[in-house]
């Protein structure tokens, strides 16, 4: 897969007056390289009909495109890849659908990663680094602990996530991730585009 630096993962409860694609036109403007789709309440069809529209965004940017958990909506829009968590379909059995697209999975623990890494994942998540409101059952925050684990025992790319804001980066990137992935801090930002356009300088050293 393309490398990346900054992850976005779309959450409309965080800016319930504005427009999904608007802000997320926002956010690749800002210098997001994946936008993820991420919606646990509407239905198949307002899925599909948002996953085509952040297709086509996308698609305009040239920005990676991954769908969370739905494979049959990442294979009917033609996503780059899907993101699936502890819980869903094992890897090997949605390799056989996705095939070539990239697949990420959510880890917690280094097992969990190693996991993923011998099964072929392209890359993972690795979080809740800090604590978060934005995921229902996640399970108790990391810490910056398990980003320098990944960081010294992974080689597939790892994405750090959970509660990470323009505040805290600082402390995740000293442990080691090259890579961040936010949600509220972004997508709930009064300005979703300077707020990504900070966290890509905090990178950048
Ligand atoms: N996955 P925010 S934490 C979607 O640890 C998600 O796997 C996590 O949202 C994991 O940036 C999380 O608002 C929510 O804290 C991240």
């Amino acid at each position: 897969m393309k490398d990346f630096r900054l992850y976005a993962i779309t959450g409309e409860q965080f800016h319930p007056n504005r427009d999904l694609i608007e802000v997320m036109e926002e956010a690749i403007l800002g210098g997001v390289d994946i936008v993820q789709l991420r919606d646990k309440t509407s239905g198949k069809q307002e899925l599909l009909r948002k996953a085509r529209a952040l297709r086509e965004l996308t698609r305009k940017h040239d920005v990676t495109f991954i769908v969370n958990d739905h494979i049959d909506i990442a294979m009917e829009v033609d996503a780059d890849g899907i993101h699936l968590g502890q819980g869903d379909l094992p890897l090997p059995e949605a390799r056989k659908i996705v095939g070539g697209k990239i697949i990420g999975i959510s880890t917690h623990a280094l097992q969990e990663a190693l996991l993923a890494e011998s099964q072929g994942a392209d890359y993972i998540g690795v979080g809740p680094v800090f604590r978060t409101a934005t995921k229902a059952d996640v399970v108790d925050p990391v810490s910056v602990r398990y980003v320098r684990e990944v960081a010294q025992f992974i080689k597939i790319p790892f994405v750090a996530i959970g509660g990470i804001k323009l505040n805290n980066v600082d402390e995740v990137i000293d442990a080691g991730a090259t890579r961040i992935c936010a949600v509220s801090e972004i997508v709930g930002s009064s300005d979703v585009r300077g707020t990504c356009e900070a966290f890509l300088g905090k990178l950048k050293r």
